[in-house]
């Protein structure tokens, strides 16, 4: 079963698999996705890979075709062509038809990726800052929105120990809404397993929502150059169940409300 399976994918990619890695032949060189958007992102990816090998075969194809067939005979000079009408139309249309086909497919999965809904189970605003992470974590209290839980980190050497990184454990199965805010420069919140990127913009909130479905620690980092410690912004995505979201809540909060008083 599992072995169908592999050659099957081999059989659709296999040119490809001899440049990409065993472990991630048929992900194309991308991380295994960890929510639902990313994996729609990963389809994305490898179907405009095939798309790509199919249209690059065509070629191919022809090219090899003309070398063949075509090559030099005589010193006569062959029929010369020009504006063939319809061999122009089809050079016109061809494109055309490729791009319309990738464009509506990017059009579709990147609406997708971004739609966010009304009433996200879990809110955290995201701030960065030179040079690391603050997670808020938001509840509606009273009706009025209110920081039930603060995690905030400290720069962090890209080969030291993980213990200082700061962690935003989220429920697995539930839809998680982040929203970007900086006061300094732009930075970028990555977490490579989400096959997601976004811009962290002073003055203006970026936001997107995704639902994780694989249990586990990711690491995230900042993605865009933002000063002399930019490679110390890391920071790690924690999934776990939502029993173990719960219980991280209730510390969180009785630890929030033991520093107040
Ligand atoms: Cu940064």
């Amino acid at each position: 079963m599992r072995s169908r399976r592999a050659s099957k994918g081999a059989g659709a990619l296999g040119l490809l698999a001899l440049t990409a890695t065993a472990c991630s032949g048929e992900r194309l060189g991308m991380p295994e996705p960890i929510s639902v958007q990313a994996e729609r992102m990963l389809q994305l990816w490898q179907g405009s890979w095939i798309a790509a090998f199919a249209v690059g075969g065509v070629v191919w194809g022809l090219i090899i075709w003309a070398v063949l067939f075509h090559r030099k005979r005589s010193d006569d000079l062959p029929p010369q062509v020009r504006y063939n009408m319809p061999i122009e139309i089809l050079y016109t249309a061809v494109p055309f038809v490729i791009i319309a086909v990738l464009f509506y497919f990017t059009a579709r999965d990147e609406e997708f990726v971004e739609k966010t809904t009304a009433n996200p189970a879990v809110t955290i605003d995201v701030t960065g800052y030179q040079w690391s992470w603050q997670f808020d974590y938001k509840e509606k209290v009273a009706g009025a929105e209110k920081t039930v839980a603060t995690v905030v980190g400290v720069p962090v050497a890209p080969n030291g120990p993980a213990a200082g990184k700061p962690v935003m454990v989220i429920p697995s199965g539930k839809t998680v809404r982040i929203r970007l805010h900086t006061n300094d420069v732009i930075h970028s919140f990555w977490v490579p397993a989400l096959l997601y990127k976004k811009d962290v913009m002073p003055g203006y909130t970026n936001e997107f929502e995704f639902t994780a479905t694989k249990l586990g620690t990711y690491e995230g980092r900042c993605a865009e150059l933002c000063g002399v410690d930019h490679s110390r912004m890391l920071f790690q995505l924690k999934v776990v169940t939502p029993e173990q979201y719960a219980t991280f809540m209730a510390e969180a909060k009785a630890k929030a409300t033991g520093g107040a008083q």
